[in-house]
């Protein structure tokens, strides 16, 4: 007899991933090579520098952990892999460090197991890991990850042409539900002004170039979660910003300093490796806004303003010390926030001028303004047939289709749409109006992600 449905929403809740489904698959499994047919038919040659990989958690599922583990173990040459370090950042659930190391003592000491003495948050467990590490390069992975054929070569092939690039592999998508792995488009790192990172595509002219489905593609910046950098490299460049707390920002400060201090950050797309992409973080604690304000205080000079401009309850927040890091940028010589803007990101567009909507106010009847600066609501009505664009299920059910139904501007109707300041639209400050480009376009609702996928604009033409 199967478990009671209330035991299989138990994993959901606690991870916001099927775990009731993960821990029923194997925990070693084969998975789609998702690379391009030349990946395939590439090799990088010998000495490779060997890698340490740094694997932080917390609370995670015990059979999407281990899986992750045994995917680097199978997945890659063992001689390039000089060890596994693992950081129990504190978790509180099913004893979960002192399992794992009784599941994995044959590979001791290749696989190192550590467990922090208090709740570190993920940046400073990263440089706990970091600290610990021996191998030639860094390569962080988060723990709900499976790295795909020969993903770590290119990497370090990468690291081997010069210390200081920085390789970000293709981030494949395990579903969080099905748990089907499933190939990812070639996109780039970008950034939104409220600092949340987006995945930007690439311009047409990308794919003409002979070679593109191989050769490495620079981004300004990086997700965060899944990098190869040269370990001395690292330590040189100032590590992270330790005084940043549990979640967020880091992959924006670190992304910052590699290019304005001298460094080289790139997408190799050969290398792939599958993330289980969830919709809510399940534990607690964030520390999004303030190390956001830290990133914005070190780095982006004047353009802060427009952090502040896209965030304005980020003016009067505590951030801390910072002087340490800015004194490291100063150390480092590094560039302005200009010149990272005009040489590495020229794409990124400035936020709207504050009242540039006025116009389409007047047009649009039914909105109703909130915030003048930054947010409206209103209802998102299609012109030829007067019907308004709505969920069909609940606002907050990320499965739930999109129809057209006859207006009803009520508050229980679920067609009340948010504009933000982040140019995306919403329903009940929740889920995003989305475009599925894979198999369409298509629209759709998905997390907010402040990805190019989510950002929509007004068109001032009468009756489009
Ligand atoms: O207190 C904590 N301590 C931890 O060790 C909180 C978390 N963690 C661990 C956690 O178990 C996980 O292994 O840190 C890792 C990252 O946390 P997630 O998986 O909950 O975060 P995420 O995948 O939503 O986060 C992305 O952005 C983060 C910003 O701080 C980090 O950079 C993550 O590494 C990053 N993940 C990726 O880039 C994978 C692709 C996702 C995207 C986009
Ligand atoms: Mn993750």
């Amino acid at each position: 007899m199967g478990l009671k449905p209330r035991f299989r929403f138990r994993g959901f809740h606690l991870h916001s991933f099927n775990q009731y489904l993960s821990d029923k698959l194997s925990c070693v499994r084969p998975i789609q090579d998702t690379r391009h047919s030349t990946c395939q038919r590439k090799s990088y040659g010998e000495n490779l520098p060997k890698a340490s990989i740094v694997i932080c958690y917390h609370n995670e599922a015990f059979s999407v952990l281990l899986r992750t583990v045994y995917s680097v173990l199978n997945r890659s040459p063992l001689h390039l892999i000089h060890e596994i370090i693992l950081i129990d950042d504190f978790s509180n659930l099913h004893d979960l460090h002192q399992n794992l190391t009784v599941h994995l003592e044959k590979y001791l000491p290749k696989v190192i197991l550590k467990r922090t003495s208090e709740r570190l948050g993920l940046i400073r467990a990263r440089v706990f890991g970091a600290h610990l590490a021996t191998g030639e390069v860094l390569i962080f992975l988060d723990s709900h990850c499976e790295v795909n054929q020969m993903w770590i070569e290119p990497l370090l092939a990468r690291i081997r042409e010069s210390r200081k690039n920085v390789a970000v592999p293709i981030m494949d998508i395990i579903n969080a539900d099905s748990f089907l792995y499933e190939p990812s488009s070639i996109v780039k790192g970008g950034f939104n002004w409220g600092m949340h990172y987006r995945w930007d595509s690439l311009p047409k002219s990308y794919y003409l170039h002979p070679g593109a489905e191989y050769y490495p593609i620079e981004s300004p910046t990086m997700a965060g979660g899944l990098f190869a950098m040269d370990r001395a490299y690292f330590h040189e460049l100032g590590e992270y910003d330790t005084g940043m707390d549990i979640w967020g920002g880091e992959n924006l400060e670190l992304s910052f300093r590699i290019w304005m201090c001298g460094g080289r950050l790139e997408i190799i797309p050969c290398s792939r490796v599958g993330h289980i992409f969830r919709s809510r973080r399940p534990y607690g604690g964030d520390g999004f806004l303030k190390n956001s304000l830290r990133v914005a205080h070190v780095w982006m000079d004047g353009y802060i303003k427009y952090f502040f401009q896209t965030c304005p309850s980020a003016v009067n927040m505590d951030y801390g010390n910072i002087t340490e890091r800015q004194a490291l940028r100063k150390k480092l010589n590094c560039k302005s926030f200009k010149w990272y803007l005009d040489n590495i990101y020229p794409e990124q567009t400035l936020p709207a001028a504050v009242d540039s909507n006025a116009v389409i106010r007047k047009k649009e009847k039914e909105v109703e303004i909130i915030d003048v600066k930054t947010r409206r609501k209103g209802l998102l009505k299609h012109m030829g047939s007067g019907l308004c664009v709505q969920s069909e299920r609940s606002i907050y059910d990320k499965r739930s289709l999109l129809t057209l139904a006859v207006c009803e501007p009520s508050e229980d109707k679920n067609q009340i749409w948010y504009e933000t300041s982040n140019q995306d639209l919403r329903l009940a400050n929740t889920l995003c109006l989305d475009v599925n480009t894979t198999v369409g376009p298509f629209a759709r609702l998905m997390h907010c992600s402040g990805s190019g996928s989510q950002i929509w604009t007004w068109s001032t033409k009468d009756n489009v």
